[in-house]
């Protein structure tokens, strides 16, 4: 038997961006030629996408931890660091990505449906890309940033337009197989269907697909049989199907019965309650099942069921029931939204790019939250001044002083940049802002004022021009 698995937990983790290179060129006769450091690669996103041959979860069941590769580090040279290889992770058409407690984050259906599980770091810029005619060689680069790193679930949810419910037994992969080429097992035995089957059915002009789950029995909310584990995948169907047996040799069960019983756990299960449903009375090949199927006939019309009397043996009543199911699905289909005919690609969160927040904490210290002071605090080298000198500037420049200033910040009071988890605590110098001044003379090298080959001027007065260079924006490897 081929092992079937619809839900596992998968650990993901990008690549982290390469660090940028601090370096300076060196020549015979020309000691000092100016900043060559490369920047860092970008590291490996790990994306899930949706690959129609892919059926079960199972390979990530046997190895849940998956890592996209880190970018390399510059090198001297002005030689970019390689950029890590994203990982592609194929899943299932219909699985649903969710967090730890249980949020959908995604939910992937149609070929090609991709969803970026953890995005990999920026890569450092090198002394090269830093410099600037006010930092003519910048003593430091940017460090890479780390990959994202998140522990997801991921469920199956079987895409299908009909699902086949009822007791074990009932016939419900009897008809898969006999309205479809698909070919379930079948045993006169309960549970014989242990995972759900899915089979395509063409009625006409409508191509549909029709699955069924394991039998239910009374009792199933609360964990009989084999529970009600598997109605997930009924859930995106658009018609349920109650296949009644009406030859059951089960003293205490009729069709009516069943019926209830199995309302009763799709109740319990809930979220079912306005799919439309539709009756199917199987096995009235045999005598008695077919004199019972005319006895219940009035109370389920009475119900306002629509009545299929069939057989998976003698083919009784299949054309009737494979086109009544197509006009529902092809009706559900004309009242849905139409696709969009664009690959979907998902990304766990809108980058936000501009703001940040400032807020005074109850123990008195100011937290910084916003996505650039965050990573560029995670760029940073602090053990290199010039490289902190550098961070000053950017929050700066972003307006960060200047909140923290209104927000009534003195000069020793506690700021931390990022979350509780993960942020970096320093004292705050209103001498930052202040030293804005002084800011344009950082990194001068007097050792520089021999005349710069034509490039490196044109880099320095490009570099000026287009801010992008120090906001980092003309680097945006996910652009
Ligand atoms: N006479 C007769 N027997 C049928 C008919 N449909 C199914 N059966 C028999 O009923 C038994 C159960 O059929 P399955 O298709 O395996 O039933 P199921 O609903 O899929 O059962 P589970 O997978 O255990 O939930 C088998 O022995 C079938 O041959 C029918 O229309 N007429
Ligand atoms: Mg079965």
């Amino acid at each position: 038997m081929t092992t079937f698995v619809d839900r596992v937990e998968l650990h993901v983790a990008a690549g982290n961006g390469g660090h940028g290179c601090a370096s300076v060129h060196r020549e015979k006769f020309k000691p000092l030629g100016g900043p060559d450091g490369g920047n860092g690669g970008r590291g490996g996103d790990v994306t899930l996408v949706v690959d129609q041959s892919v059926t079960t979860l199972l390979e990530y069941h046997h190895s849940p931890h998956r890592k996209a590769t880190n970018g390399k580090p510059g090198e001297g040279g002005n030689r970019s660091g390689k950029d890590g290889t994203d990982l592609v992770l194929p899943v299932p058409d219909g699985t649903v990505v969710l967090d730890k407690r249980g949020n959908v984050l995604a939910d992937l259906v149609g070929e090609g449906t991709t969803y970026v599980a953890a995005q990999g770091g920026r890569g450092g810029l090198g002394n090269a890309a830093l410099a600037s005619a006010r930092r003519k060689a910048p003593g430091f680069a940017l460090l890479g940033v780390p990959g994202e790193s998140q522990d997801i679930v991921l469920e199956l949810k079987t895409v299908a337009d009909v699902a086949l419910v009822g007791y074990p037994s009932a016939g419900k992969s009897s008809l898969i197989s006999v309205l479809s080429a698909a070919k379930p097992k079948i045993a006169d035995y309960p549970f014989t269907t242990l995972v759900p089957n899915l089979g395509v059915v063409t009625a006409g002009a409508t191509v549909y697909t029709i699955a069924d789950v394991p039998g239910l029995i009374p009792g199933a909310s609360q964990g009989k049989g084999l529970g009600l584990e598997f109605l997930r995948h009924v859930e995106r169907c658009s018609v349920l199907v109650h296949v009644l047996d009406t030859a059951t040799l089960e003293s205490e069960r009729d069709p009516l019965t069943d019926l209830d019983v199995i309302e009763a756990e799709l109740k319990e299960y809930g979220g079912l309650e306005n799919r439309p449903r539709i009756v199917v009375l199987n096995k009235v090949d045999i005598p008695d099942g077919k004199d019972l199927a005319d006895i219940i006939r009035p109370e389920l019309e009475a119900r306002g069921y629509q009545i299929f009397e069939v057989s998976a043996v003698s083919r009784h009543g299949l054309k009737e029931l494979s086109y009544a199911l197509a006009g529902i699905v092809a009706e559900a289909r004309a009242a849905k939204p139409k696709e969009e005919a664009t690959r979907i690609v998902i990304r766990p969160k809108a980058v936000d790019d501009a703001g940040f927040t400032v807020t005074l904490e109850e123990d008195g210290l100011y937290r910084v939250r916003g996505e650039k002071p965050e990573r560029w605090v995670r760029q940073t080298d602090f053990s290199n001044d010039e490289a902190v000198g550098y961070l000053a500037d950017r929050l700066n420049r972003l307006g960060v002083e200047e909140e923290l200033m209104k927000a009534g910040a003195r000069a020793g009071d506690g700021v931390a940049i990022g979350s509780e988890e993960d942020a970096v605590v320093f004292d705050w110098e209103p001498s930052m802002a202040a030293g804005a001044e002084m800011l344009g003379r950082r990194g001068e090298d007097h050792r520089f004022e021999a005349p710069r080959p034509a490039a490196q001027r044109r880099r320095e007065r490009d570099a000026e021009r287009d801010e992008a260079a120090q906001e980092y924006e003309g680097f945006n490897p996910f652009g």
